[in-house]
């Protein structure tokens, strides 16, 4: 009997394999993998200039988000089984050529989400979302996997096919081994990670942060999404929320790239994603930039999020 080596079986693309993910699911997956390393090594090693600035060779300098973008399109385009993306750097839908008969996916993807964060040293993210056949705007019901790479102190891959929530660690020889798995959300928490300039929230949101703070709940909030949302789904519950402000009735956050992939993942820890009038996962996409108020975590919470903004004022 062949023993595997634990950090061969630990692997991710072995996990892909005995988890019987479609092999061009996995490679998606898994070549997202590959680009967070070049991201990584970028991130912590590369001159952080602006898009347009030039470096010390002479060499058109690349925002680190730029730069992202670029890698991940590369990798997807490389595994022969994607047919368009939306990327939060791109403008418009992008087509690649198909390639054979293979079975072709569609990708949403952030590069570098809270990009804004990288030159004071906080923790940023990958959000990827993934689609079977060549339409990207589909409701996030539809979707056949999500993940997001988080660049912390620790650099680690976490991923959905709705068969249960993993997490992976990336080791020192550049491997990303399993370190937990089928991760759960408790139904009650108490952190809330809230968004949005507190002056600008509309009287319900205002009662409802009034609520969780006479409660106790823990302000956790670092403006990023991905670190902000890993802390919930790792520490195991809690509520995180972009509002509807004034100004702004749909909030900040992106459906396709940012919103349908985080509510894909912690709907399958066993939490709750809500515009704060429905679910996340079953609105019908209808632009690119389309955004939405957003309410994610424990069910709790987000079901008492609800209540609140369903008060008539
Ligand atoms: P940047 O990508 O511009 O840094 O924005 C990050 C982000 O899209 C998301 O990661 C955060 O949750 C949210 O914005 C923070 O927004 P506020 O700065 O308005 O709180």
């Amino acid at each position: 009997m062949v023993v595997e080596r634990k950090h061969v079986r630990r692997g991710l693309w072995n996990h892909l394999m005995r988890c019987g993910v479609e092999m061009g699911l996995a490679s998606i997956i898994y070549e997202v993998g590959v680009a967070s390393k070049y991201i990584n090594h970028a991130m912590r090693t590369g001159d952080l200039g602006l898009a347009g600035t030039s470096n010390l060779y002479g060499e058109e300098q690349l925002a680190l988000d730029v730069l992202a973008d670029e890698i991940i399109k590369d990798r997807l385009d490389h595994t022969g089984r994607v047919s368009k993306i939306i990327s939060e750097e791109q403008s418009d839908i992008i087509i690649f050529e198909r390639k054979g008969k293979l079975r072709q996916y569609s990708v949403c993807y952030d590069p570098l989400d809270g990009s804004s964060l990288v030159d004071v040293n906080l923790a940023v993210g990958t959000i990827v979302s993934i689609y079977s056949g060549d339409n990207p705007l589909q409701a996030g019901r539809k979707q056949m996997g999500a993940m997001y790479v988080l660049y912390g102190p620790r650099t680690t891959l976490v991923y959905s096919v709705g068969k249960g929530v993993y997490e992976f660690t990336l080791n020192s020889l550049g491997e990303y081994t399993l370190t937990r798995e089928n991760i759960v959300l408790k139904d009650h928490g108490n952190i809330y990670s809230p968004g949005g300039q507190r002056q600008k929230y509309l009287p319900n949101q205002r009662k409802f942060v009034g609520y969780l703070e006479e409660n106790g709940y823990k302000l956790r909030y670092s403006g990023g999404f991905v670190p902000d949302i890993n802390q919930i789904l790792l520490k195991g519950s809690g509520i995180f929320m972009y509002p509807a402000l004034s100004g702004s009735p749909d909030g900040k956050l992106r459906l396709p790239f940012e919103l349908n992939p985080m509510a894909f993942l912690i709907e399958n820890a066993g939490g709750s994603a809500s515009t704060g009038t429905m679910p996340i996962l079953d609105v019908i996409p209808e632009h690119l930039d389309q955004r939405c108020p957003i309410y994610i975590g424990s069910r709790q919470e987000v079901a008492m999020a609800e209540k609140f903004l369903a008060v008539e004022n």
